[in-house]
């Protein structure tokens, strides 16, 4: 198999030693922790000294941190360094209230770099190609990250950020962009584009999407359409930002850069720590961010690791993930992914690539009605072509769900395109109890 590294003796380390670095830097990120007066009221309040903690046996006796904990600290409540040594911060958008602040030193960004450049070196890119960075410059952590990254390897980078998707494509021709980062939902949006402006895009070949969910199903479109090979990117700004888990050249699950952030999968609903194999929550404990240390961050998303070993060398992988636990719709008590609707979507050729799912409840029930654009080349306004199609998602759904959906079908490019994250569901039920 064709891999190469950035840092080959990091990424491959697992076993004893892989514990004893991770042991070593866990009792530094607690030291770390305790200049945080959060930090120091939870282990008081735990019983613990920083002292208990020798190794990462020692982890569970630390209680969780949650989003809402360091949204209570807003906004520099969760940094252990002197404002004067913090040269960068981020935020998160907050659905609601306060948006979550982080915070980096210097040592943090290169760091941060450390990890993009793992995850470019990975895919395959080295210093002769050339990266369009198609997401937010601003305070998303995906602009800043991905670009020093790149940088850092020696890549020429082209700092497009999002808009004027015309220009994007133009751009790609014209400096023969080989590779492109941005979400998935912006890829799909240039791919359109590009289509209508009768480009293939010939010097494209590598596509990094993330930030959000995705399917298989899109990988598959987005591959064709823009004739990449597609690898699925996650982070968040809390773990730096991008660049935490990425997929390596199998495709088939995202290594974690084991020395750097130690994984746990618990039970959402009971903390109990999962084995591999086992889906639940991800918990992180990254071990050498210095500006703003976490222990054991809930993070919300839900994977698993998996149990083979990857024929690249790399250690334990994550899962895809499928959604948020607080992103899980239930429905007359069945778990609905967003992501697992879109699965749906994208198998059927008549539908659009866009949808957006309002929630809805009607005489106490639960109603799920998805509004979806029927493709243009389907669209012949005859009444029973859009029932047949109608038919043909709400039997696919059901079959996927097992749970009745009403369907909407609606004009071609008549729903809202994004740049950033897609945002796919509209859940009204608290405006009708
Ligand atoms: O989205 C960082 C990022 C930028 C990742 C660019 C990848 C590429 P936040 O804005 O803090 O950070 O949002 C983090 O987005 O907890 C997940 O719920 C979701 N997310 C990120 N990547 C993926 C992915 C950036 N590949 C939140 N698959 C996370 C599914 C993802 N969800």
């Amino acid at each position: 198999m064709n891999t190469a590294y950035w840092n080959r003796d990091k990424e491959t380390l697992k076993g004893d030693g892989l514990e004893i670095l991770q042991s070593k830097r866990l009792k530094w990120t607690v030291r770390q922790a305790a200049e945080v007066p959060f930090y120091r009221d939870l282990f008081r309040s735990a019983g613990i000294a920083p002292a208990d903690i020798q190794s990462v046996r020692d982890i569970e006796k630390i209680p969780f941190t949650t989003k809402k904990d360091l949204q209570q600290g807003y906004p520099f409540g969760f940094l252990a360094v002197p404002m004067k040594k913090v040269v960068r911060i981020h935020t998160t958008s907050g659905t609601t209230g306060k948006p979550t602040v982080v915070g980096y030193t210097r040592r943090d960004l290169d760091n941060w770099s450390e990890l993009i450049a793992r995850n470019l070196t990975m895919v395959g890119l080295t210093d002769d190609d050339i990266f369009q960075n198609a997401v937010n410059y601003g305070l998303f952590t995906g602009g800043l990250g991905f670009h020093y990254g790149a940088e850092k390897v020696g890549m020429t980078v082209i700092p497009s950020a999002t808009g004027n998707t015309r220009r994007q494509i133009e751009m790609i021709d014209d400096f023969g962009v080989t590779a492109l980062h941005c979400t998935p939902s912006y890829a799909m949006h240039i791919a359109g584009v590009a289509e209508k402006e009768g480009t293939t895009l010939p010097s494209l070949k590598t596509g990094m999407f993330g930030a959000e969910p995705w399917s298989d199903n899109m990988r598959k479109i987005l591959e064709e359409k823009l004739g990449v090979t597609a690898y699925d990117s996650y982070g968040m700004s809390e773990m730096y930002g991008p660049g935490a888990a990425f997929e390596c050249q199998e495709r088939d699950g995202l290594h974690i850069w084991h020395d750097m952030y130690y994984v746990e999968i618990i039970d959402p609903d009971t903390g109990e720590v999962l084995g591999p194999g086992e889906r639940g929550e991800l918990v992180v404990t990254p071990l050498v961010k210095e500006a703003m240390p976490l222990l054991r961050y809930r993070t919300g998303d839900i994977t698993m690791l998996m149990e083979d070993e990857c024929p690249c060398g790399r250690g334990a992988k994550l899962a895809r993930f499928s959604g948020r636990c607080d992103d899980m719709l239930v429905i007359r008590g069945i778990n609905v992914f967003p992501s697992q609707i879109e699965h749906v979507l994208r198998s059927i050729p008549e539908v659009g690539d866009e949808f957006l799912v309002y929630v809805d409840r009607v005489n106490h029930l639960d109603e799920m009605t998805i509004d979806i654009e029927l493709k243009r080349e389907y669209f012949s306004g005859e009444l029973s072509d859009l029932t047949r199609v109608q038919n043909k998602v709400v039997a696919a759904l059901r079959e996927a769900l097992n749970l009745r959906t009403r369907v909407k079908l609606v004009e071609p490019e008549s729903l809202p395109r994004y740049e950033g994250k897609a945002k796919r569901v509209v859940d009204r039920r608290g405006d009708t109890v």
